[in-house]
């Protein structure tokens, strides 16, 4: 008797053996998938907008240039994750129309605002920092496509996370009112940034499965304590003060303790009520539909190459 599909797909999660696109796979592992990847690229894209907000009023030239490939990066963080999404049979206009009407996600931390050039260190640092936690263990993850993106987008963002951290030291050590700015981004960020980890790990709803299938490889408790545990002697390292007065080094358990989250704001913002969502929206549709005229080229452009060829 032939192996049925279920047990060969069985068999390659248990062996470590990734899944690619024209395997068999189950419905719920596809639509798992599709939701956590595609609301990973709206992030990527969505997250384009506080930092990009800062491109033309960056202090130096340096800065401008940093910046502005940093946020270029992001874009194309965005167009790898909605490719490898495209190879589960979703298109790239259903992603967007789940984004725009609320069924997708991306991450909470993009709905507040970026108040101050110190906020710019802060994003690359702390957001650029928890994305790289999660997503060196995505590297892992089950799904071919998914895993292959994780790679050269965990490299970039390790430059972004540098850059962060480069402009906080720069700050840190410079006047008083640059050093109070620092901090102040620094209070601001890290609630956002420990949020990005999303619920603990006994309200998270898709993570028994997700850990099951090998989608996630480490769960959202553990991510957070390993964001917590680098993060600290870099606070202290800048000599600023933490941004939490429950974080204490718990000798017993080899971590860090800390306070915890305001899950009732985390809840708000999630469900599109945080200080920019409607903005961050409004501006992707807009950006979006400016950008018809090159898709509409593009097409007319492939279908008269097409008849030339068939010609
Ligand atoms: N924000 O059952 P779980 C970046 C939702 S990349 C919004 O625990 P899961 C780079 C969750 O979707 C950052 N929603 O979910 C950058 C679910 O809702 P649903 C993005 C959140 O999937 C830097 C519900 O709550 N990275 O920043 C959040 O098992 C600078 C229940 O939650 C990724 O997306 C949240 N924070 O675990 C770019 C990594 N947390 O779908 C520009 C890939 C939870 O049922 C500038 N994703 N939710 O409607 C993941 O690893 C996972 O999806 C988690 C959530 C860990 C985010």
């Amino acid at each position: 008797m032939s192996e049925s599909e279920q047990a060969i797909f069985d068999r390659h999660i248990e062996g470590e053996q990734k899944i690619e696109p024209k395997d068999w796979m189950p419905a719920d592992y596809r639509k798992n998938l599709i939701r956590q990847m595609s609301q990973h690229a709206h992030s990527e894209i969505i997250g384009m907008q506080p930092e990009g907000n800062w491109i033309s009023r960056a202090p130096t030239l340096k800065r401008k240039m940093v910046l502005l490939a940093k946020v270029q990066d992001e874009g194309g963080h965005g167009l790898y994750l909605y490719s490898a999404t495209e190879t589960l049979n979703t298109s790239r206009d259903e992603m967007n129309a789940a984004l725009h009407s609320g069924q997708a996600k991306y991450a909470s931390i993009f709905n507040y605002p970026a108040l101050s050039w110190a906020d710019v260190g802060a994003i690359g640092w702390l957001v650029d920092g928890a994305a790289i936690v999660n997503q060196i263990s995505l590297q892992r993850t089950s799904y071919g496509p998914y895993s292959r993106a994780m790679i050269r987008i965990c490299k970039e963002e390790s430059f972004h996370q540098r850059q962060g951290y480069e402009i906080m030291v720069e700050l840190a050590k410079g006047s008083k009112e640059q050093k109070a700015m620092a901090q102040d981004a620094l209070n601001r960020t890290w609630w956002p940034a420990l949020m990005m980890f999303g619920p603990h790990d006994s309200d998270s709803a898709h993570s028994g499965r997700s850990m099951q299938w090998k989608i996630k490889r480490r769960t959202n408790d553990e991510l957070r304590q390993s964001f917590v545990d680098q993060s600290v002697p870099q606070i202290e390292f800048l000599g600023l003060e933490l941004p939490d007065p429950e974080i204490t080094w718990n000798e017993q358990r080899g971590h860090y303790d800390f306070g915890e989250i305001n899950w009732d704001e985390f809840k708000r913002v999630i469900s599109g009520d945080g200080p920019c969502n409607r903005d961050r929206i409004r501006h992707h549709k807009k950006a979006l539909a400016q950008g018809q005229w090159v898709r509409d080229a593009l097409d007319a452009y492939h279908n008269k190459k097409s008849c030339e060829s068939a010609a």
